[in-house]
C-alpha cells in the first residue's frame, strides 16, 4: 500500500487524533524554519544563542530587536494550505489536539480553535521583572532601528518587557505540557509534521505517542530523528502533502469543505 494511502487509512479511522507541529509547517508561508531563521540583516547570529535568557541579559536591544522583526514579518504573512488542512482534521474529528512548538499565530488564523503553545508566542510579551502581561502595538512596520530596538519598560515595576517565548534553559508551561503529554498518550494517531525532532522536551511528545501504542505518521521533506519513531513517513512539504492526506482521509467530504482544498 503506498505511505500516502495508508496514512489516511490511518486518520480516516482514527477517534482521537493529534497533531505535533514545527516550524516547518509555517516555511510555506515565508517564515524561515527555526535553524534557518537568521537571514539578511541577521544572517551573522546563531538563533541558538539568540534565543537564551543570557543573551536577553546581555544585549536586550539585539534580542529584542529580532523578536520585533519576526512579530512583524508574521504579522504580513498568511497560513498556507497545510495550517488549513490541520484545520480541517480537527472539524472532521472534533476532539483533536493540536500541539505546536511554533511561536507564530497560523495556525489560529487558519482557524484552529485552541492549539496548544509548547513554546509561547511572539504575541504575548511580559515583563521581565514581574510577569505581568503587555499588550504591544501591531508591529505594523519593520523595527526602525534594524536589529536593534530598544525593549519597552513595564509600567508596574520598571522591568524590561521580554518576548512570551520559552528559551533554552527555560521550563515549558506546565499546563501546556501536560496537556500535550495527556494528550498524546490517548490518541489514536499522532502527525507529526514540519519538525527537526531535536528540541526538548517537545521531542518526546511523538514518542509519548508511540510508547502507548498510537500510530505517528511523520510529514518531513528530510529525515529527522522521529523517523525510527513513526510508522509512516511522508516525505514532502506539509503544504503539498496534508491537503492529500485529508481529500484521501475523507474522500466524500473534501470537496464540500473549502479549508480541505489546496488553493
Ligand atoms: C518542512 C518544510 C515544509 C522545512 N513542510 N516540513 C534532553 C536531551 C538534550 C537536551 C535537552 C534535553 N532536555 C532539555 C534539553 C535542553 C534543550 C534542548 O532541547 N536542546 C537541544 C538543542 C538539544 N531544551 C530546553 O532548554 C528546553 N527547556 C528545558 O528543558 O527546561 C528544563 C527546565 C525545567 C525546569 C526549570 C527550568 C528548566 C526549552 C526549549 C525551548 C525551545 N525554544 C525554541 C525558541 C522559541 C522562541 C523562538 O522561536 O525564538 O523553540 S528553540 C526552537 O526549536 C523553537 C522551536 O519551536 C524548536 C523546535 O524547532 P522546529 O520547530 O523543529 O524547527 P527546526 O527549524 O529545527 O526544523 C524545521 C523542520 O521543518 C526541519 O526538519 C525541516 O526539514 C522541516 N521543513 N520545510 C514540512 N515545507
Ligand atoms: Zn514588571
Amino acid at each position: 500500500m503506498a505511505d500516502i494511502v495508508q496514512a489516511a487509512k490511518l486518520l480516516g479511522d482514527a477517534r482521537r487524533v493529534v497533531v505535533f507541529t514545527g516550524a516547518g509547517i509555517s516555511a510555506e508561508s515565508g517564515v524561515p524554519t527555526f535553524r534557518d531563521a537568521l537571514t539578511g540583516l541577521w544572517e551573522r547570529f546563531d538563533a541558538q544563542s539568540l534565543a537564551t535568557p543570557q543573551a536577553f541579559q546581555d544585549q536586550p536591544d539585539l534580542v529584542w530587536g529580532w523578536y520585533e522583526w519576526r512579530r512583524h514579518r508574521v504579522s504580513t504573512v498568511s497560513p498556507n494550505p497545510g495550517h488549513r488542512a490541520v484545520a480541517a482534521i480537527e472539524s472532521r474529528v472534533p476532539s483533536t489536539v493540536v500541539i505546536t512548538q511554533n511561536v507564530d499565530d497560523l495556525h489560529e488564523r487558519a482557524g484552529s480553535r485552541d492549539p496548544v503553545h509548547l513554546h509561547g508566542s511572539l504575541f504575548a510579551p511580559r515583563c521581565s521583572g514581574c510577569g505581568e502581561a503587555v499588550a504591544l502595538p501591531p508591529a505594523t512596520a519593520e523595527p526602525d532601528a534594524g536589529r536593534r530596538v530598544q525593549p519597552p519598560a513595564c509600567v508596574r515595576c520598571h522591568g524590561l518587557v521580554r518576548p512570551g517565548v520559552v528559551w533554552f534553559g527555560e521550563a515549558l508551561p506546565e499546563a501546556a505540557l501536560e496537556a500535550a503529554a495527556r494528550a498524546a498518550s490517548a490518541c489514536d494517531v499522532l502527525l507529526t509534521v514540519g519538525t527537526s525532532g531535536m528540541v526538548y522536551p517537545a521531542a518526546e511528545i511523538p514518542r509519548i505517542a508511540a510508547r502507548a501504542g498510537a500510530a505517528v505518521i511523520q510529514v518531513n521533506p528530510h529525515a529527522t530523528p522521529m523517523d525510527s519513531v513513526a510508522l509512516v513517513n511522508l516525505r514532502g512539504s506539509a503544504g503539498r502533502i496534508l491537503p492529500e492526506l485529508v481529500t484521501k482521509a475523507w474522500p466524500d467530504a473534501a470537496t464540500a469543505d473549502p479549508a480541505a482544498a489546496p488553493s
